[in-house]
């Protein structure tokens, strides 16, 4: 253990760069949003002045109308470390953009749960005065998720990108972006970075590229604006990852308001009004499961991937859909149990697209892991918590630090040196 924890830490340093966490020196050389969260997360057990750093940096680059872009560029890096990159997106000549350049989308909302995790480890004046810097900033991403991104008008946030999911190429996308008009030979135009870097065969395709790029092209095209995606934007969906995260930071704000003198009363009532219609909108009673919904289908997309496992994180979970998920998360889809077989995979293991070694269509990943792991701990499942926590630390224990892992073998894929596996390690560790 003592191992583990220093090759978290040895990992985590060598990724610090002067005011945040870079995920991976190699594949993800700037700052990403949701990455910074579950960095912080971790940071808060060995070096909290960082993880404070981390959260403020992001929030410094949050654009007028709240939203936190999901990639802020460190302008000292030369063109072409990263695809797509500042010249793609053109954050810079849109109005209520941040001086700094920035992607134009978005990745789950964490970060209220991260701040507040943060504060839980050490409260201290230092934190409390954190606290107050960044609550009126996670107010304003809340807002501007429930109110802007609306689309559907049920009380849920949409998505307008698979990169907004954090899950890019799950199967839970096949079915929204087999629409998406694009052909792979528009690649040619770019440079990817990632397969230069990771094996081609364990990351997107160039026809998923394309599409990626396609949908980017039509947001910027409108300036980013959400006013008129009904009807117009080629991906709209409701995501229950994104949905229970956006709910969850509500409850955490609830706890943050009382820190910082706030009325903690309309989150609370926010969140249970998410939970409600995360619960209407992609609960399916017939086969019990949570899955995203497509808005341009009015139709829950057909792939049970772990996403459908997330909405656990939310404490105010009705217990049907409570024991739904752990039915799902316990069959021999995933394979959770208080002892472990093998990791929590991505995507259902029995399917016909199951693939080990392809990104978000198979192989294990810490986080998805670790928000489990989480959820079974706000529902008091010691025992399944138990397992998949033991399992967490075999994975690191065998794989090292890398992005993700083969679903039978543990094996290490990606990049090989990845700070949201090194810090949520670390998390994992301190409640052991
Ligand atoms: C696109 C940084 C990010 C993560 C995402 C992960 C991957 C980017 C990419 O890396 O996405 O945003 O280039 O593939 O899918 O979850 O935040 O670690």
């Amino acid at each position: 253990m003592a191992e583990l924890r220093r090759l978290a830490v040895a990992t985590l340093d060598a990724n610090w760069e002067h005011d945040h966490t870079v995920p991976s020196r190699t594949l993800y050389p700037h700052q990403w949003s949701w990455d910074s969260a579950f960095i912080a997360i971790g940071s808060a057990h060995v070096r909290p002045d960082r993880a404070w750093r981390e959260l403020h940096t992001l929030f410094a680059a949050q654009w007028a109308d709240g939203r936190v872009p999901h990639i802020v560029f460190n302008p000292a890096l030369r063109v072409g470390s990263y695809f797509p990159g500042p010249e793609f997106w053109g954050s810079v000549a849109v109005d209520g953009g941040p001086a700094a350049a920035t992607s134009g989308i978005v990745q789950p909302p964490v970060h209220a749960q991260a701040a507040w995790l943060v504060h839980r480890r050490a409260p201290a004046e230092a934190s409390r005065e954190a606290l107050r810097r960044l609550y009126p900033r996670l107010v304003a991403q809340q807002r501007y998720l429930t109110g802007r991104r609306d689309v559907g008008g049920a009380g849920l946030a949409c998505i307008v990108h698979p990169w907004e999911s954090g899950l890019d190429n799950s199967p839970a996308w096949d079915a929204p972006m087999d629409v998406v008009p694009a052909d792979a030979a528009v690649m040619r135009a770019y440079r990817r970075h990632d397969t230069a870097h990771a094996d081609a065969a364990h990351r997107p395709t160039d026809l998923d590229y394309a599409r990626y790029v396609a949908i980017v092209d039509s947001y910027r095209a409108h300036s980013y604006r959400d006013d008129t995606l009904a009807g117009r934007h080629p991906f709209l969906v409701e995501c229950p990852l994104f949905n229970a995260a956006l709910g969850a930071a509500e409850h955490a704000l609830a706890r943050i308001a009382t820190v910082v003198g706030a009325d903690p009363g309309p989150h609370r009532e926010r969140a249970a009004r998410i939970t409600e219609a995360l619960v209407r909108r992609l609960y399916d009673p017939g086969t019990g499961t949570f899955r995203p919904r497509d808005l341009r289908t009015d139709r829950l997309v057909p792939a049970r991937t772990v996403l459908g496992l997330m909405p656990l994180i939310l404490p105010d979970l009705p217990a049907r859909q409570v024991e739904a998920v752990l039915v799902e998360a316990c069959s021999p889809r995933f394979g959770l149990a208080s002892r472990m077989e093998r990791p929590l995979p991505t995507h259902d293991r029995t399917a016909p697209d199951f693939e080990p070694l392809r990104y978000w269509r198979g192989p294990a990943w810490m986080n998805t892991s670790w928000l489990l792991w989480r959820g079974l701990l706000t529902h008091g499942r010691r025992d399944l918590a138990a397992g998949l926590r033991e399992s967490m630390l075999e994975l690191v224990a065998t794989g090292g630090c890398h992005e993700y892992f083969h679903p039978d073998t543990r094996a290490g894929l990606g990049s090989a040196a990845f700070s949201w596996t090194a810090s949520l390690l670390l998390d994992t560790l301190a409640e052991g």
